[in-house]
């Protein structure tokens, strides 16, 4: 069986301990691959390959980071077909998803860093009458922690390496062990690249294992994690202590707003997708569907009818709509949370139930789910359930409308369909989010600044933001 293990100073060698776990496919429950089950030893090896290499790769210049960045940006492109279906594999999303997103999106990741670096600029002030002049000089901080959750696996895993390494950090990295393939993959096409040895290591394993080893290294200076709140808050009792910096891209419960005066046909087929692209597991789907009270009957009708024509099935098929959830607990997480919401007095409308796909029987594969409900206080309403259920609830006042989607301890995005330009400000200002889109979903700018506030975390990424976060900044003051 393929074992996947780590990427340590260039070359893939095997776990220490030779310990390994099992690897799923989710699209039939089989074990196909096995992953190293990596400890603190394995880490602090990877450490010190990075800081090996952080004195030369610091001091590279720009022109040749920027140069590496680009061939990764293409070897990505040019092994589209062979990513996609390891990614389609490994996580149970459709393939014609990870063809069409999720690994453009690495690619583009890589790409938009390499520019993004020759760009990057800092501050200089000059102090009128006293002959002195500041300027901010941005270094990289060192070495650096990332990682990434399982939902978007490369994706997620290049948007924080490629910015890590753009700013002239190096770095350990982990990706989710429920989704370990295509990071593994990417260790090829480092070398390829011709990354120098070090600057990225790669360590496989579990989260309370190889990642928790990351977070509590006394020298790693930074971690920038992408995964649930509980882990983050975790995370961030280890690392606050040592004062490391911190970047934490968590859960959501995303409000979707949507108003009688909008764009109907627009609306009704993204707020499909807001609800149910890749399973619903995606930290900015649109959750919570709030309908105004003139159109929610109409709008009812009209949205399960779509839902009604999705497809559940094999990812490699390209007739599927929604491929397989991720994992089995996971799989058996979704389902408790919609028993606890018909318990709780939500109605179900469609769906919820396991989908048996014919020649992949064991495969965790659940209909796209759409409850009603009345209370906002319930736990289906509260609760980030990372599957593909949504909620729908009317309100009668754009005032409603705003209370109801701020009354939530997350705060990612939020989506507002209207066409009231002057409805879109007054909400945009108040609704308590990182992200707003407006008469559209998952838009995305790469140099727009990434994250969310309350439980939902801290600090941003994307853009100028992610090269701030991997650089410290130092005044130095000349008097002249
Ligand atoms: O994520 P974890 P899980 C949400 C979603 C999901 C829940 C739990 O609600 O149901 O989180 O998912 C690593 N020190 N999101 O359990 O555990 C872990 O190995 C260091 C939202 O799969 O947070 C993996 O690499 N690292 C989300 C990464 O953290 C640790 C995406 C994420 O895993 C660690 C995924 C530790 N102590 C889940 N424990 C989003 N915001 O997109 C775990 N990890």
């Amino acid at each position: 069986m393929q074992k996947l293990n780590n990427y340590i100073n260039g070359r893939n060698c095997d776990p220490l301990d030779g310990n390994w776990l099992d690897n799923y496919n989710p699209s039939n429950g089989q074990v196909y691959s096995l992953v190293a089950d990596s400890n603190a030893a394995d880490v602090e090896n990877a450490y010190q390959a990075a800081k090996k290499a952080y004195p030369e790769w610091s001091n590279s210049t720009l022109e040749h980071r920027s140069q590496i960045l680009m061939c990764l940006a293409n070897l990505i492109e040019k092994n589209l077909d062979r990513l996609a279906a390891a990614e389609a594999t490994d996580n149970g999303k459709p393939l014609s998803l990870a063809k069409t997103v999720d690994i453009p999106r690495a690619s583009a990741n890589f790409r938009f860093f390499a520019h993004a670096i020759t760009q990057f600029s800092s501050e200089s002030h000059e102090s009128a009458g006293l002959d002195t002049i500041n300027f901010t000089l941005r270094q990289p901080l060192g070495v650096v922690g990332c990682i990434s959750p399982w939902n978007l696996p490369l994706y997620l895993f290049t948007w924080k390496i490629a910015p890590a390494i753009a700013a002239g950090n190096c770095v350990v990295a982990k990706p989710s062990e429920v989704t370990p393939m295509t990071a593994y993959l990417l260790s090829e096409l480092l070398t390829e690249a011709g990354l120098p040895n070090g600057v990225l290591n790669i360590i496989q394993g579990t989260g309370p294992s190889a990642g928790q080893a990351i977070v509590q290294h006394p020298k790693i200076k930074a971690i920038s994690f992408t995964g649930g709140t509980k882990t983050g808050e975790h995370i961030a009792r280890t690392a606050a202590p040592m004062f490391k910096k911190l970047s934490l891209e968590l859960g959501g419960k995303n409000p979707n707003l949507i108003f009688a005066d909008c764009d109907y046909d627009a609306m009704l087929t993204t707020t499909v997708r807001s609800s149910f692209a890749n399973q619903g597991q995606i930290c900015l789907c649109g959750s919570r569907i709030y309908v105004e009270d003139s159109l929610y009957e109409k709008f009812k009708v009209d949205f399960l009818e779509k839902v009604s024509k999705l497809t559940v099935g094999d990812p490699f098929s390209n007739d599927t709509n929604l491929g397989a959830l991720v994992s089995r607990p996971h799989l058996e997480k979704v389902q408790s949370f919609i028993d606890r919401a018909v318990e709780d007095g939500a109605s179900l409308l469609f769906g919820g139930k396991k989908v048996t796909v014919p020649g992949l029987e064991k495969g965790y594969y659940l209909q796209p789910t759409v409850m009603e409900v009345t209370d906002n206080s319930c736990s289906i309403q509260q609760e980030e359930v990372f599957g593909p259920v949504v909620t729908l609830m009317k309100f009668s006042s754009e005032g409603e409308a705003l209370e109801l989607a701020n009354q939530s301890k997350y705060g990612l995005s939020a989506t507002i369909w209207t066409s009231d330009l002057n409805r879109t400000m007054r909400l945009s200002k108040q609704l308590e989010a990182g992200i707003v889109w407006v008469n559209t979903w998952l838009n995305r700018d790469l140099r727009t600044p990434f994250g969310g506030v309350k439980n939902s975390g801290m600090g941003r990424e994307g853009g100028l933001e992610a090269l701030r976060f991997f650089t410290e900044p130092k005044n130095i003051c000349i008097k002249y």
